[in-house]
């Protein structure tokens, strides 16, 4: 919430005329804010500069005072009396306009005045603009009041920076105590967000406080994009060390490589190396590097160098504000870890004007060779940024509270263009057929989950009944330690029988193509396995195993009969695919429809409530929709037949009369009978099965069939790898009954 949110929007005529009760407590909350953090530091931890960039906490009182006392009590409140008029030439910091000042990196030689003569400072100020505070104040003195405060609030968070800067340079290694402000974990799984971009606002929105800055509010072109919903970690700042991140030039920047010369940088400031692992200096003290935790105290060029090593890259300043914006309950850790870089310089917005007076150069004038950080970090004072707020370092500076939030292109269209794509080329083709995955909109998701409720569609209960008997055997074949990756995992139900059984999991990655579904699944995988890592990816896993976790073994499980909805060839480039990725020690867990009676097959795909029927059709509704067709739904039939030749059970919409029909301004005409092929549902028998996995470098390990009508689960392992079984030969095969 913006520091004001809870001011009235706009002043009413009685406000004017009476003193400004929400400022006055909000001043004085700030200024004993300031105190409070400085409470517990002796004089001296308050009297040293660490470096050129950092302020003795003591000069931070005493300029944020100088401030009110320079910008409002001299020039508008009568008769004030100067504190000290030495102190303008002490604590001015940057301002040309009001004269001339003590030289930054000097700061620290300052021992007078002492620590209790800023405190007497602070208080003649204070009592002084109770007294302006007293009074009904006009709007520009209360936005310089305004400025002021944030301004103070700014110097909050900079104490609690330049205190660890200094306790980092002692070699007791000091705490500023335990109460200090403590770095938190993301609350949920990463994952990815997609944006949909277009032309957007962004800027301040007027109505409450904002820095000049932030202004004016202007329209943006953005490409589709995809945001992280949590923060770069340690654990991934780890991986990008050991894979030699901070000695392989191709991942920087020049200037940053320069630095990482210079300077020898070899991990985030405050990090040290402690035997083989890494301990960290936070404000309550050295601990060691959690790896959930957000990284923290990068510069812009190693967040820049992480995120070429991952092959992303860092958002945009304006992609970050718009996401922010528009979607705030995807993200976690938007606001109050650590600022992020963004990939944007720090530039005026078009349109900006710095503000009137003196004052204006608060910001302007800082508007060259710097980056832009957005959110918020856990020092930075409650309420005091929103989603305009735009901070702004050098890229080669640390010691912010300073990470990374990943970002990437959107990736390739697999929505409508797609989705036309093959609507059109399989309406065209000789013998019509359009892929079955394209069923899976909303809608035909569920009617799909009522299918598996049916009495006639077996497969469902019976694999899942198998999958209960059988997970503590299935299990066994998992090595300790394994993710598990599920392909195609909807509502990851099944997924917690094995869960259930293989406790010496340590990761579950779902992939799944429904980001819906994946994130509602994740979060409820996570909160009822908490010691599991899980790893959500969002992926059409035919095309793209990005994201699947790269280290540790991993065990591919692929339930449902699903394969079966692959032809032969299809199937086998699928587990070629998957065999590539898993590498020789992987291990693949397939569920496969048997082979059986014909009756009993088209039974499971007619049945007698035409719930079936409707998931068929549904195909048309959603051409008609997505693709301004005119389908009359009344003019086509659900049919599936079972064709002995191929082993499937094929499913077709029956024209049924002459028609023409219109997609996307292409006609389209059929006869009676013709149809539309919509689905294969291959129906294996175990040594047809076994012969495909071959063919793609699997060989059968194990097999259960669940009693009739049977399916079975098969635990496939590379046919490189050296074990003892082997389907056919001395592999194993059960039936459950
Ligand atoms: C998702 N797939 C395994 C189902 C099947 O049996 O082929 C889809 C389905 N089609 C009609 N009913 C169910």
């Amino acid at each position: 919430m913006p520091p004001s949110d809870d001011a009235p929007a706009a002043d009413s005529f009685a406000d004017a005329w009476a003193p400004d009760q929400r400022l006055q407590a909000r001043y004085h909350a700030v200024r004993a804010g300031s105190l409070e953090i400085a409470a517990p530091l002796s004089a001296e931890d308050q009297q040293v500069q660490s470096m050129p960039d950092a302020s003795p906490v003591k000069w931070h009182l005493a300029h944020t005072t100088w401030f009110f006392e320079t910008f409002l009590l001299v020039p508008r409140l009568p008769a004030y009396d100067v504190f000290d008029p030495a102190y303008g030439y002490l604590f001015n910091s940057y301002y040309e306009a009001v004269g001339a000042r003590h030289p930054r990196p000097a700061r620290g030689l300052l021992t007078r005045p002492s620590a209790t003569e800023v405190l007497a400072y602070r208080a003649h100020v204070d009592a002084a603009m109770a007294r302006l505070l007293g009074e009904p104040v006009d709007l520009a003195t209360r936005d310089l009041i305004e400025l002021g405060l944030a301004h103070e609030e700014q110097h909050q968070e900079l104490i609690w920076m330049d205190i660890l800067n200094l306790f980092a340079a002692s070699p007791l290694k000091p705490a500023y105590g335990p109460d200090a402000p403590r770095l938190r974990r993301a609350k949920r799984p990463g994952d990815w967000v997609d944006i949909a971009g277009g032309i957007v606002r962004i800027g301040a929105e007027g109505g409450h406080f904002a820095f000049d800055n932030e202004t004016p509010r202007h329209d943006v072109l953005l490409g589709p994009y995809r945001l992280a919903s949590t923060l770069v970690t340690n654990g991934e700042w780890l991986a990008f060390m050991d894979d030699a991140g901070y000695r392989r030039p191709e991942f920087w920047l020049s200037d940053g490589w320069a630095r990482v010369q210079d300077e020898g940088w070899e991990a985030p400031l405050y990090w040290r190396r402690c035997g083989d692992s890494w301990s960290t200096l936070t404000l309550t003290g050295p601990e060691s590097v959690d790896p959930a935790q957000p990284v923290a105290h990068v510069s812009f060029f190693e967040a820049a160098a992480f995120a070429a090593w991952s092959g992303k890259r860092l958002p945009t300043e304006a992609e970050w504000e718009h996401a922010a914006t528009v979607a705030p309950r995807e993200f976690d850790q938007l606001f109050g870890e650590v600022w992020q870089w963004t990939a944007s310089a720090y530039s005026p917005h078009p349109g900006f004007a710095p503000a009137a007076g003196a004052v204006g150069e608060y910001n302007a004038k800082f508007m060259v060779g710097q980056m832009v950080l957005k959110g918020a970090a856990r020092v930075t004072p409650a309420g005091h940024s929103r989603p305009s707020y735009r901070n702004f370092f050098h890229p080669h500076q640390r010691w912010m509270f300073a990470g990374l939030r990943l970002a990437s292109d959107a990736p390739a269209p697999e929505g409508v263009d797609a989705f036309r794509r093959d609507v059109l080329r399989g309406l065209g083709a000789a013998r019509r057929r359009i892929p079955a995955k394209w069923f899976y909109d909303a809608a035909g998701s569920a009617l799909f989950e009522r299918i598996c409720e049916l009495p006639e569609y077996y497969p469902t209960r019976q694999e899942t009944a198998l999958l209960a008997n059988i997970a503590g055997d299935l299990a066994a074949h998992i090595p300790a330690g394994a993710t598990l990756v599920e392909l195609g995992s909807g509502a990851s139900v099944k997924t917690r029988l094995l869960l259930d059984a293989a406790p010496h999991l340590s990761g579950y990655a779902p992939v799944d193509i429904s980001q819906t579904a994946l994130r509602t699944a994740a979060a409820a995988i996570a909160r009822d396995y908490p010691s599991l890592k899980v790893v959500p990816v969002r992926a059409d896993f035919t095309r793209s195993w990005e994201g699947v976790p790269e280290e540790g073994p991993l065990a591919a499980f692929f339930p449902g009969s699903t394969i079966g909805n692959f032809t032969p060839d299809e199937a086998v480039s699928l587990m070629a695919g998957v065999r590539e990725r898993l590498g020789a020690d992987g291990l693949f867990i397939v569920g496969i429809d048997l082979a059986k009676d014909e009756a009993e097959l088209l039974a499971a795909y007619n049945d007698a409530e035409g719930v079936t029927a409707a998931f068929n059709l549904n195909l048309l509704t959603r051409i008609n929709t997505e693709l301004a067709g005119d389908f009359d739904l009344e003019g086509f039939a659900h049919r599936a037949v079972w064709n002995r030749l191929e082993g499937r059970v094929e499913m077709h919409l029956e024209s049924l009369r002459r028609q023409t029909v219109t997609v996307g301004g292409l006609r389209f005409s059929f006869v009676p009978g013709e149809t539309i092929h919509t689905e294969n549902s291959y129906k294996h028998t175990p040594e047809g099965f076994a012969s495909l996995a071959q063919r793609a470098g699997w060989r059968v390990a194990c097999i259960w069939t669940s009693p009739s009508p049977s399916v079975a689960l098969i635990v496939l392992k590379s046919e490189a790898y050296d074990g003892s079984e082997g389907f056919g030969a001395n592999g194993r095969s059960a039936s459950i009954d």
